[in-house]
């Protein structure tokens, strides 16, 4: 355990864990266990790829992305005593919304859980004329409730950070167009009041080569620290078979989190195992969610591989952030 905590937070006593294996020279290692929840884990699933997890009541909870086998996009809640054995209900989650506009349900993909003040919101890739962001909230993992989408279509990886800043909250999201964006930077923006977003921000671009060169978006709920929001995020490169999605970090500035600190100039992820390079997108790995204990500085990445299962991988605060800072670009 390191004297000072580099992660601004809560301990997190039963995150799951496995070491670094020796012959490890990477910033991030993989779980022996991946993939933690394989493609037909309930009834009515396709794939569970893409989804969020937090810390709930000692216990964890989550919002999960599984496409149905008529290859709906949908989100379903789940629980576990662990982190790792999911227990995943087979109904889809019915979002309450005083709206039947907004309400009306037509697609949900890539979830992202943020707990702030007094409850977890959810955000997430939601079809509304075409895919923006829309954001919820639930205490208990059983009701969930629906507010306004929180911009124009279309926009996508809409990921809350864990606190307001400068008194307001604040998200990040891509912009991008309503089919496989060939583009797409990264953008900050504020609200007052969780419905009305502004004071848009620009973060991060793509890069003119490399894993990062054709699209790049927020990944886990940033994690703030000692050295700035610590940043996981996806970058896509355009290859003859089609996209390829990695992941990076970066260091945001803890007041100004628009302003970029460090960003990695090599992957900290990409596609390299059977199950992120074969299934029905091959060659995806996207981090969605992250655990964290302040304590130890312990944290556990959750991602989804080909679009079709969802893994893990662990690193710590302080050897993330050395990467970055060795690695930048
Ligand atoms: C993106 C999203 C993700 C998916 C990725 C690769 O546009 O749809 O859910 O993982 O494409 O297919």
């Amino acid at each position: 355990m390191s004297q000072k905590q580099t992660i601004i937070g809560n301990a997190l006593p039963n995150i799951p864990w496995e070491p670094k294996p020796q012959q490890c020279s990477d910033v991030l290692w993989r779980s022996e266990m991946n993939p933690i929840i394989q493609r037909d884990l309930i009834p009515c699933s396709n794939s569970i790829f893409n989804s969020a997890v937090v810390p709930f009541g000692g216990e964890f909870a989550g919002v999960f992305r599984c496409d149905d086998k008529g290859r709906s996009m949908r989100l379903h809640r789940g629980v576990s005593k662990d982190g790792i054995h999911w227990n995943i209900n087979n109904d889809p989650i019915s979002f309450i919304c005083d709206d039947e506009e907004i309400g009306k349900f037509v697609y949900g993909y890539d979830p992202r859980v943020c707990w702030i003040d007094d409850r977890y919101y959810v955000t997430w890739c939601n079809g509304y004329h075409g895919p923006t962001i829309g954001v919820g909230y639930t205490y208990d993992f059983k009701e969930f409730y629906q507010l306004e989408n929180a911009y124009l279509p279309f926009n996508r990886n809409g990921v809350l950070f864990p606190r307001r800043i400068n008194g307001k909250y604040a998200m990040l999201s891509r912009p991008s167009d309503n089919g496989h964006t060939p583009f797409g930077d990264i953008f900050y923006s504020e609200s007052l009041d969780m419905c009305h977003w502004g004071c848009h921000r620009h973060v991060m671009s793509t890069t003119s080569e490399g894993w990062q060169s054709t699209k790049v978006g927020a990944g886990p709920i940033p994690i703030e620290t000692t050295e700035g929001w610590l940043l996981i995020y996806h970058g896509v490169l355009t290859s003859c078979n089609g996209y390829v999605y990695s992941a990076g970090a970066a260091l945001l500035d803890i007041d100004r989190p628009w302003k970029v600190l460090y960003r990695t100039y090599p992957y900290i992820i990409s596609p390299q195992k059977i199950y992120e390079c074969v299934g029905d997108v091959p060659n995806v790995v996207f981090p969605c969610a992250a655990l964290h204990d302040a304590p130890t500085g312990r944290i556990a990445i959750y991602y989804g591989a080909a679009d079709t299962v969802t893994c893990m991988a662990y690193t710590t605060a302080d050897e993330l952030i050395a990467f970055i800072k060795d690695n930048r670009m």
